[in-house]
């Protein structure tokens, strides 16, 4: 299978190197998208040079800062005509070890529509990430399983691999979700499609370089998100119920 590694960045000068050496170490077999909105830091000249040394790593330049979600749907458009079969998101900033990208993407070989890196599954963890984030974390997953009526324990997670016919059965022109809200949206919809979704436990660890581009606004915006989803869904099952009746 054709393996396609998508990692968005917005100011990583410092990480993207290090996180595309290791990668490209770990996982030869998987070429390469670094997706930059722009990055005032030069992030996305650098990444012209990487690629220019190297043929299995590409860059796509978005004018400004959109987002994660925006930066993912174009990465997954330009993956999907680009032909491939895996599709992985990644982040630049080391939390998730290319080393076991291998894990995700046996998964997907082995059937899985989604194969989710999952934190909160047993034998998943976090190194070094602040006690307020992981509090955030396991609420927002707990609120969204509740609200979604979903099983998937870590929701929010970002280190995920699709086999490309989950991408065209989602439609991305109907993901709008900016930030975390995208996240849970694409797990949600591979959710209501009833395709596979397998949790693979690996070990998150929180950046050494650089800083989060998480805001407040970004965590509204997914629980707004989450309750209107969870509501919608809830009232469709009880107007089918009751035009049964
Ligand atoms: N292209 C692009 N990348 C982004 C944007 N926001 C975040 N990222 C990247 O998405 C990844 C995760 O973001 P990060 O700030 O580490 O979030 P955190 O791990 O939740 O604190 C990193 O590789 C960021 O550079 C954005 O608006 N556009
Ligand atoms: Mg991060």
């Amino acid at each position: 299978m054709r393996v396609l590694t998508i990692i968005p960045t917005f100011n990583e000068l410092e990480s993207l190197p290090k996180t595309l050496g290791r990668l490209r170490a770990a996982v030869p077999a998987s070429d390469v998208l670094v997706v930059d909105d722009n990055s005032p830091d030069g992030t996305g000249q650098l990444a012209d040079s990487l690629a220019a040394e190297d043929s299995q790593v590409h860059v796509l330049h978005r004018k400004g800062k959109e987002g994660l979600g925006a930066a993912y749907i174009a990465g997954f458009k330009w993956g999907l005509e680009a032909g491939y079969d895996v599709l992985v998101e990644m982040d630049a900033d080391g939390s998730h070890k290319p080393e076991q990208l291998p894990l995700l993407v046996d998964a997907v070989e082995q059937g899985a529509d989604l194969a989710i890196g999952s934190r909160w599954v047993k034998g998943g963890s976090v190194v070094n990430w602040p006690l307020y984030r992981q509090l955030i974390s396991r609420a927002g997953s707990t609120y969204a399983r509740l609200m979604l009526g979903m099983g998937i324990k870590d929701i929010t997670a970002g280190f995920k691999a699709f086999r490309r016919t989950t991408l065209e059965a989602i439609g991305l022109d109907q993901v709008a979700s900016v930030g975390y809200g995208f996240q849970v949206d694409l797990k949600w919809r591979t959710a209501k499609l009833g395709l596979k979704i397998v949790e693979v436990p690996v070990t998150f660890v929180e950046r050494e370089f650089g800083s989060s581009k998480m805001s407040g606004n970004i965590v509204v915006e997914a629980m707004i998100n989450v309750t209107k989803w969870g509501l919608a869904d809830r009232w469709k099952r009880l107007n089918k119920r009751s035009n049964k009746a």
